[in-house]
């Protein structure tokens, strides 16, 4: 289903000097013996970001996922790029969220760095469906003009495929005039980065879903030591 929204970042992300860098031992892949699901992850480094990960799982007609964060350098103040795109063959349901995800909520870092994706919100209304958060709390880590929408076939082959390119290069677009305008310190940066990947992993809804496919053993390693590493207890 996102095969070719992969296919586009990962070509966004080698067009940029991306160089793909190591996952963690058995988490680069697994396949379910009991869904025959296949989870697949990559790492890169890309000039200007320490640390973007990317994830697909296919387990056919009862899901298809993409999953990326990119986490800006500690010197950038940026917000993280969040995509979390979910198809239920099924029940023909789309999940989708895009987002820049802000470090703080305060109106200049906003004013700053979300006019791109602010245009987006608007262009694209039948993705911003102000969905209500079951797990999330809208105030933390999310921005006031995410693309977040409950769906059908109609959202996903309709406007999904364009609002994906178009958020990509806003994306791209932020990183590249914010470069050299911190407003944090990079310790700040480092901090807020790091709880993000606390509270990600404290929240995430994901795992009950990851350890219903491959399992809690391989499923607590991957949340921890792949998604949202500076979870990791000490
Ligand atoms: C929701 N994300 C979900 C759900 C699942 C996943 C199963 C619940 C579906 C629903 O609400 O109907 C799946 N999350 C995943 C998977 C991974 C993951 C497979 O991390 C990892 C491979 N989630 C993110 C990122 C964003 C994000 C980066 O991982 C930001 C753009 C957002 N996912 C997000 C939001 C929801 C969600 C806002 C709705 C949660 C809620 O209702 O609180």
């Amino acid at each position: 289903m996102f095969d070719s929204f992969l296919s586009q970042l990962h070509d966004d992300i080698r067009q940029r000097g991306g160089q793909p860098a190591a996952v963690p031992e058995g988490l680069e892949l697994c396949q379910s013996d009991k869904s025959g699901g296949t989870i697949e992850s990559w790492l890169w480094n890309v000039p200007g970001f320490r640390r973007w990960r990317v994830t697909r799982l296919d387990a056919g007609e009862s899901l298809q996922v993409l999953n990326s964060v990119a986490y800006p350098e500690h010197s950038l103040d940026h917000p993280l790029m969040g995509v979390d795109l979910l198809w239920f063959g099924a029940r023909q349901k789309l999940v989708a969220v895009l987002d820049f995800q802000p470090l703080i909520q305060d109106n200049d870092y906003l004013e700053r760095h979300f006019t791109g994706l602010k245009a987006l919100h608007e262009r694209f209304p039948e993705l911003n469906g102000e969905e209500t958060m079951r797990s999330f709390d809208p105030n933390q880590y999310f921005s006031p003009w995410l693309l977040f929408c409950r769906g059908g076939a109609q959202e996903a082959q309709g406007s999904l495929p364009t609002a994906f390119d178009a958020f990509l290069a806003a994306y791209w677009s932020m990183h590249d005039q914010a470069v050299g305008q911190s407003a944090l310190s990079p310790s700040d940066v480092e901090k807020l980065q790091d709880a993000y990947d606390v509270y990600s992993a404290e929240r995430d809804p994901a795992h009950g879903l990851f350890t219903s496919h491959f399992g809690k053993e391989w499923s607590d390693r991957f949340l921890h030591e792949f998604l949202f590493p500076a979870s990791q207890p000490a």
